[in-house]
């Protein structure tokens, strides 16, 4: 009940911020970033989402705060639509099952997009499996209604969910995200190299890029290339950064 009240507060006197990872092709091209929230609180300083979203979530605060995160992000991506060095960039952005399964969420996006004036073709939203399971018809139609106006979607976690490849195909997915448990997992003693590459493998089949998470070492990043990932985030290349922080990364690799 105090987290709730303050994350109320939170909201009100606008204490969260993005910050921005880096997503990358196995080419070394920036293709954009993923938008990860933080709460910059007063007395606690940076305070991990992993603590305080599922609060959110069992409140119904996630849905203003999720609306918010959307409403930044998109105003984000229209600044790099106007510049030169990130005309090119996508934006990922995080959505909870709870935001998306309201029966405005396409109506919000739509809105949303107009009021920024952000390019719906670079915007990629994130779904996690157990959102998409919850309602495969209405999140089809809700899926396909957003693609028709150019909105592309990954499947985040992948892996860790219960995911149906009886209707994984149905669904106008652009990207599977590789969860990061098995990019670590790489080179110990579980499956995680055989689980990166049966995800490859499904991609394939299923006609979506592979994007691998939590990318740390060298050693990971030579496997995921081998294997046949077509992009990745981590520490590796960078850790998520503030949106000026971001920029000045860009402009030094220009
Ligand atoms: O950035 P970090 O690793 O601390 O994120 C922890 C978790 O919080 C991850 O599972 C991430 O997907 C989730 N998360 C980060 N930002 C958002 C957001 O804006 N919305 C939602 N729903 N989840 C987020
Ligand atoms: O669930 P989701 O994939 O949205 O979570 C992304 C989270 O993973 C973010 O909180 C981000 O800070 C974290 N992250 C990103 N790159 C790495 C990495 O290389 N290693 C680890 N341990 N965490 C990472
Ligand atoms: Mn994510
Ligand atoms: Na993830």
């Amino acid at each position: 009940v105090a987290l709730e009240a303050d994350l109320r507060r939170a909201l009100a006197q606008e204490e969260f911020v993005l910050h921005y990872q880096p997503q990358v092709g196995v080419d070394g091209r920036l293709a954009g970033a993923e938008a990860l929230l933080r709460w910059n609180h007063p007395q606690r300083g940076l305070v991990s989402p992993a603590e305080f979203i599922p609060v959110a979530e069992d409140t119904g605060l996630i849905v203003p705060l999720g609306q918010w995160v959307l409403r930044s992000a998109c105003r984000q991506l229209a600044q790099w639509a106007g510049g030169a060095a990130t005309a090119a960039l996508e934006m990922a952005v995080n959505v909870s099952a709870h935001q998306f399964h309201r029966p405005d969420f396409v109506g919000q996006v739509l809105a949303v997009l107009a009021e920024t004036g952000a390019p719906a073709g670079r915007l990629k939203l994130e779904l996690t499996e157990s959102l998409l399971l919850k309602d495969v018809a209405g999140t089809v139609e809700k899926m396909f209604l957003l693609r028709e106006v150019g909105v592309g979607f990954a499947l985040d976690d992948f892996g860790t969910g219960y995911s149906s490849l009886s209707y994984l195909h149905r669904l106008p997915l652009d990207q599977l995200k590789i969860d990061r448990s098995f990019i670590q997992e790489i080179s110990g003693e579980g499956h995680g190299a055989a689980i990166v590459r049966i995800i490859v493998a499904l991609g394939q089949a299923l006609d979506m890029t592979v994007l691998a998470e939590g990318v740390e070492t060298a050693a990971q990043f030579d496997f995921i290339v081998a294997e046949g990932c077509q992009a990745y985030q981590g520490y590796l290349y960078s850790r998520p950064l503030p949106a000026e922080r971001l920029a000045e990364f860009i402009a030094a690799r220009a």
